[in-house]
């Protein structure tokens, strides 16, 4: 059975394998995504160590001067109009210098850095032979440097993200307030790929893509430039600030073994726990919020972004935010996966999309916070879940967390990664 399940997932990588990277899905997703690049990589490690140091390389190749990792990089040999928004969107300003390939503008979580320390250490011998580290880590240095000069738009020392696709968790229940402020574009001047592959009841809503279409076409109008006045919407989440602290301590990790200062990330890695405990959690609930760098706000909405703090070494709640996931909003160890959203909340929709699904990504970040905690046996659980959720569903991008029922795309990358990573 489990061997199965093994070799399905195999199978699926090998077949969404596009000469140099994986796309997240045929059909829906027919570009490289960067944040599931990196949870790409790290079940890829243990099938080909190159591989998956390939599959961050081809990321990093499509890096901005500024230092920006894009949210997608197109592929080329892929019709322009297959994917919206596609490059023709993107225009000329997202072309990159050397390569020539055309990205987003925007960009997404940063979990890089976390990964392509584990895909090190699955293979280090091979890793030093091809100088994987030595010409990733200046690059993940920059990506850093990008998000902490020039994303802490509110100079509170958090990164802001500026658009709904760069938090990874789009029409999460989170960004309503703040996004209901900005002005839709017309569904009429655009046309939705994405209801070509999935049911619209298990997307976002026209009104939801109206509002994205207006962001992303203001940032790129004003040449991508990163002001809290060009932003209709910032907002500094716990999920994406949570993973840069992790991300830091693993450039910590990487400088040491490259015989470079450790030291400077490590701070940064503090002074973001800091921060994030500051600013965004809120000890009458146990659990972090994004917040509105307008209003400065905190955003009161559960989501599985407030429980992600978990992987940040060190986090001085571990207790309570654990409390908060086994209670009645996330019901952590007795549902399968972890909810995106709030189970008890009025407005919980278990098939759509970051609403209420369970996402395997987000549940890779848990169980791995889990691990790092100590928590072995309610890692364990999770783990099981999880994997009890695939075998049933299939290797769906997300199931309804109350009955398992498998929705969105089928064959989806960053399930079959997870699943041979938590296989092993
Ligand atoms: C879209 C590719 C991406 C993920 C995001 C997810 C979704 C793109 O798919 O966004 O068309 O809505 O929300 O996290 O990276 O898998």
């Amino acid at each position: 059975m489990t061997d199965d399940l093994a070799r399905r997932a195999r199978r699926i990588l090998l077949a969404n394998w596009r000469r140099g990277f994986t796309v997240p899905a045929q059909g829906l997703y027919p570009h490289q995504w960067s944040w599931d690049s990196a949870f790409i990589a790290l079940g890829l490690r243990h099938l080909s160590a190159v591989r998956a140091q390939r599959e961050l390389e081809s990321l990093f190749g499509a890096q901005w001067a500024d230092g920006r990792v894009p949210q997608i990089v197109f592929n080329p040999a892929v019709p322009a109009d297959a994917y919206f928004p596609g490059p023709d969107f993107w225009g000329p300003g997202a072309r990159h210098a050397e390569t020539g390939l055309v990205t987003s503008g925007l960009v997404q979580p940063p979990v890089h850095a976390l990964a392509a320390w584990e895909v090190h250490r699955a293979d280090p011998v091979t890793s030093e032979r091809r100088g994987f580290l030595r010409r990733l880590y200046p690059r993940l240095r920059r990506w850093h440097d990008y998000l902490l000069d020039r994303r802490d738009l509110g100079g509170s020392g958090l990164v802001c993200v500026i658009h709904p696709w760069e938090s990874g968790l789009d029409n999460s229940p989170s960004w309503d307030e703040p996004l209901g402020r900005v002005l839709p574009v017309s569904a009429a001047t655009f046309v939705r790929r994405d209801l070509g592959h999935t049911g619209a009841g298990e997307r976002p809503t026209d009104l939801d893509y109206g509002r994205y279409v207006r962001l992303a076409a203001d940032y790129r109008d004003a040449g991508f430039a990163d002001t809290l006045g060009g932003a209709a919407f910032a907002v500094e989440d716990p999920l994406t600030n949570a993973l840069l602290s992790a991300g830091e301590t693993a450039l910590a990790a990487m400088a040491g073994e490259l015989g470079a200062d450790p030291a400077p990330h490590h701070e940064r890695a503090a002074a973001l726990t800091s921060s994030l405990m500051d600013l965004l959690y809120d000890p009458g609930e146990g659990l972090f919020f994004a917040r509105d760098a307008h209003t400065k706000s905190l955003l009161r909405k559960r989501t599985v972004g407030g429980l992600v703090p978990l992987i940040v070494p060190g986090l001085p709640v571990v207790e309570e935010l654990l409390k908060t996931a086994r209670g009645e909003h996330f019901r952590l160890g007795e549902l399968s996966p972890i909810p995106s959203y709030d189970l008890t909340a009025p407005d919980f929709e278990p098939a759509r999309y970051w609403r209420g699904p369970s996402w395997f990504n987000t549940g890779w970040l848990i169980w791995h916070g889990l691990r790092g905690q100590r928590h072995a046996q309610l890692a364990g659980r999770l783990r099981d879940g999880m994997l009890d959720a695939i075998r049933l569903a299939g290797f769906r991008e997300y199931v309804d967390p109350l009955s398992g029922t498998g929705h969105g795309s089928d064959d989806f990358s960053w399930t079959a990664a997870v699943a041979i990573d938590l296989l092993e």
